[in-house]
């Protein structure tokens, strides 16, 4: 049995032997590196070296850029273990989205929900041993185990949509600097936990109180002791409406460690930034919080209506609150070519904190439309899902197009509403069939 290396130092030093002398080294310490600490690994030589893992040489390891983990070595045992056909974005901070036909699934599979990371995962988490702060202007401060939570407040489990207010950024025309998203930062899994709203009641929510704050255990990538990625609030009125939960299973299981185990926060509807994961503290303020990633252009849209490239001035920013109108096509997958001429296409569609009325799909460029079967929401703060069967009339390239509207009569529009940090993209979604 090889001893399990405990430090940076002790997996550089191991590796520095493997370097030495692959033969006698201990292969098997490097699939227990964590992959915070494997960067420092990869880098040049110690890059060809890794070749004895990888089963095979990296002719082109020179040119492999610092800060990347081998694609093949990050499936494995890095950030997407237990994730199944993600698209790895960035790898420093971890972003991984879903391609659309991955995610079909009425509910979000955990393999298949997208990671959206600001810094570094606390690596250790002790479930037995966690706790969050309920503190700032309630009457009561409490301290709560993830027991306490489960013991004192109605435990519930509800299918809850997360969109990151970036997807959708990769299509931004000048394009805007970020994660380049295409369609996947959004998934709909069923989580299980507390009501926000119950624990804050239970806290006493102080009058003065307008805006919580949340915390997680996550580092900032410079690794600064006491230096949070992000720390983002809400309203207090929308903290107390009934779909936020504070969750601790995903799916009927322990959250997955990239989606913030083992306690995360799940605010349907609104921008996934608001969903605290490795949440350790909520806290009531009587400003607008003014954490990391709430201030400047983060998160936040001009509040008037811009040329594509214009610069807009910081203060004609307003804060991103619920995310607009959209759908997902699930199936068929885009570039799929059909035998035959009679097909289903399915998809999902939400609103923010609104339903959906209707979902319409297009197969001649937008000239005529069709509704397609919309199903209601499990629960409120779930997508809707849909289906249509379409009739394509001959061979040929088509493109399926469709357009959600919801409850208040907006629908998705045609083109990119532009802003500068490429937030809210809900244009239509198309895909590519044909019939051969
Ligand atoms: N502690 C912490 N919580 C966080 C983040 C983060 O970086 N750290 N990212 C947020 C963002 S921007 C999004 S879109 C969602 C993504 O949730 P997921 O990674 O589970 O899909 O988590 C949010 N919660
Ligand atoms: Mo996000």
């Amino acid at each position: 049995m090889q001893k399990k290396p405990n430090s940076t130092e002790e997996y550089q030093s191991l590796f520095e032997a493997y370097e030495k002398d692959p033969a006698q080294a201990d292969l098997d310490f490097l699939g227990r590196v964590p992959y915070k600490d494997r960067r420092g690994f990869l880098k040049g030589a110690g890059l060809a070296a890794l070749g004895g893992l990888l089963g095979a040489s990296i002719p082109f390891h020179r040119n492999f850029p610092s800060g990347l983990i081998p694609v093949a070595l990050a499936d494995e045992a890095g950030p997407l273990a237990g994730k199944d056909g993600l698209t790895l974005l960035n790898d420093r901070p971890v972003n991984a989205e879903t391609p659309p036909h991955l995610l079909d699934d009425a509910i979000t599979p955990t393999n298949r929900h997208f990671i959206r990371n600001n810094g570094i995962p606390p690596e250790q988490v002790d479930p037995d041993s966690w706790k969050l702060t309920i503190d700032g202007l309630v009457d009561t401060p409490l301290e709560l185990t993830i027991a306490d939570l489960k013991s004192k407040f109605e435990v519930v489990t509800m299918a809850l949509t997360i969109e990151c207010g970036g997807n959708g950024r990769a299509f931004f025309n000048p394009p805007a600097k970020g994660n380049q998203w295409t369609y996947g930062a959004v998934a709909c899994s069923n989580w299980t936990g507390v009501r926000l709203k119950d624990v804050l009641e239970a806290a006493g929510v102080k009058d003065e109180a307008i805006y919580t704050a949340h915390e997680g255990a996550d580092m900032h990538l410079s690794m600064a002791e006491g230096k949070l990625p992000i720390s983002r609030g809400m309203p207090i009125e929308k903290a107390l409406t009934d779909d936020i939960l504070i969750a601790f299973e995903m799916n009927g299981e322990a959250l997955h460690p990239m989606n913030g185990a083992p306690l995360r926060l799940v605010v349907p509807g609104w921008p996934g930034s608001c969903s605290q994961k490795w949440l350790t503290r909520i806290y009531l303020r009587d400003i607008v919080h003014d954490g990391p990633k709430m201030t400047g252009t983060s998160y936040r849209v001009p509040n008037h209506p811009v040329e594509p490239g214009e610069k807009v001035d910081k203060k004609d920013f307003d804060i991103i609150e619920r995310m607009p109108v959209k759908s997902l096509i699930t199936a068929p997958a885009t570039n799929a070519s059909v035998a035959e001429g009679d097909i289903e296409v399915r998809g999902h569609a939400w609103s923010g904190d609104r339903a959906i009325s209707a979902v319409d799909i297009s197969i001649d460029f937008g000239a005529t439309w069709q509704k397609a079967e919309l199903d209601a929401p499990v629960n409120s703060g779930a997508w809707q899902n849909w289906r249509a069967a379409v009739k394509l009339p001959v061979k040929g390239y088509y493109e399926i197009w469709a357009r959600a509207t919801d409850d208040q009569g907006e629908a998705q529009p045609h083109a990119i509403n532009w802003n500068p940090k490429g937030y809210l993209n809900n244009s239509m979604h198309r895909v590519a069939v044909r019939y051969a």
